[in-house]
C-alpha cells in the first residue's frame, strides 16, 4: 500500500491523542531510530508529545552517535512508561511490524491505539490490530518517514535530516537494493534541509574486525549453475543476524548473480540462513521449505541445528 493515502487519517489519529510513544525494533539501526525521530517531529508539529521508547542497553556505533547528540527528553524506558502517560495515549511502531521483535514485546497490552509503519514482509506473527500502514515497495521507514514529512510540509533541520538519510542509506545499501524514483527523491528532499552524506558516512564507519569477517565469509562462495552464490560462515564465529544479510546484500554486486545466500551460526545451536535476489527469483518462497520466509527480494530462516553443512546441503538439494 500508499503510505499517503493513509497521511490524513494518520495525521486524525496523532491529533486524538495526547501523548505519542514511538518504539522500533529490539538492537535499533540507523533506519529505526531514524524514523523514530522523524516520526516524532511529526508529531510534535501537530503539537502532541512525542516519546521514543528505548529499552537496549548497548548500541551499535551509528545508534549511539545519534542517541548523544539527541536530548535525553525524547526517550523514555518502557518502565517509566506512566511517568509519561496521559489519558490518551498511542503507540506507533517503525521499522518492525512483529510484536516480539519489539524494544519490549509486551509493550501492546499497555496501548489501546497503536500504529505499525514498516517497510518489512508481514507473516503470521506479524501485529494484527490498530492502523497498519506496511509498503514492502520501500526502501525502509525513513523512506515512508519522508514521504510524510513531505506531504505535511514539515521543514527539517540538517540534523534530524542527515539521521533519517542514514536510515535510507543503511537500508539501501548505499541506494544499490530497493531503490527507485521515490527513494531518490525522499534522499532530495532530505539533501535540501541540508541533510549532508559525508556526514552519513561517519555515522556508518564501520568496524574494520567486522568488516574483515565479513571478507572472509565471502572467500569461500560457491557458484551453482551459474547464478546462485552460496557461502558459509566459520564454524567457530557466531554472526549476527544483520551481518550475514550484508554478506548477501554484497554477493547480489557481481556479475551473473541473481540469488545469494549467506550460511552461518548465529548461535551454539542455530543456523541461520540469509538470502537475497534480484527479484526474479523468489528467495522467500525458497526459504519457506527451510522454515523461514521473508519478501522475494529479501529473506531469512534460522535452523535448530549444529552443522553448518548440513544446513547448507539442505539448501544446495532445494537449490537443485
Ligand atoms: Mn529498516
Amino acid at each position: 500500500m500508499k503510505i499517503l493515502e493513509k497521511a490524513k487519517e494518520l495525521r486524525k489519529i496523532i491529533k486524538n491523542h495526547e501523548v505519542v510513544f514511538i518504539v522500533g525494533h529490539k538492537d535499533l539501526d540507523l533506519d529505526a531510530i531514524g524514523s523514530a525521530l522523524g516520526m516524532s517531529y511529526i508529531v510534535e508539529k501537530f503539537k502532541r508529545e512525542a516519546y521514543i521508547i528505548i529499552d537496549d542497553e548497548t548500541f551499535e556505533p551509528a545508534v549511539e552517535k545519534i542517541i548523544n547528540q539527541t536530548p535525553k527528553s525524547r526517550f523514555v524506558k518502557s518502565s517509566d512508561l506512566s511517568k509519561k502517560k496521559k489519558v490518551k495515549n498511542l503507540l506507533v511502531v517503525v521499522d518492525t511490524n512483529k510484536e516480539k521483535l519489539l524494544q519490549n514485546s509486551d509493550l501492546l497490552t499497555e496501548f489501546e491505539d497503536v500504529i505499525v509503519i514498516d517497510h518489512h514482509q508481514p507473516n503470521s506473527s506479524s501485529i494484527q490490530n490498530g492502523m497498519i500502514l506496511i509498503d514492502t515497495e520501500s526502501s525502509s521507514a525513513c523512506e515512508l518517514i519522508t514521504e510524510l514529512i513531505y506531504y505535511y510540509g514539515i521543514r527539517l533541520e540538517p540534523e534530524i535530516s542527515t539521521t533519517i538519510l542514514g536510515g535510507i542509506v543503511l537500508d539501501t545499501n548505499n541506494f544499490v537494493v530497493k531503490t527507485q524514483a521515490k527513494t531518490y527523491f525522499a534522499a532530495y528532499h532530505l539533501t535540501s534541509f541540508g541533510a549532508d552524506p559525508r556526514k552519513v558516512q561517519y555515522y556508518l564507519k564501520q568496524d574494520i574486525k567486522d568488516y574483515i569477517i565479513r571478507q572472509k565469509v565471502i572467500i569461500d562462495v560457491e557458484i551453482i549453475d551459474e547464478k546462485f552464490a552460496v557461502t558459509t560462515g566459520d564454524d567457530s564465529v557466531k554472526y549476527k543476524r544483520e551481518e550475514l544479510a550484508k554478506v548477501a546484500d554484497t554477493l547480489l554486486q557481481f556479475n551473473g548473480i541473481t540469488a545469494s545466500f549467506v550460511v552461518g551460526k548465529i548461535s551454539d545451536d542455530t543456523i541461520g540462513i540469509s538470502a537475497r535476489s534480484e527479484g526474479k527469483f523468489d528467495v522467500g518462497a525458497l526459504l519457506e521449505k527451510l522454515g523461514g520466509g521473508g519478501g522475494p527480494q529479501e529473506a531469512a530462516t534460522q535452523i535448530q541445528e549444529k552443522s553448518i553443512n548440513k544446513v547448507k546441503n539442505q539448501l544446495l538439494e532445494i537449490l537443485k
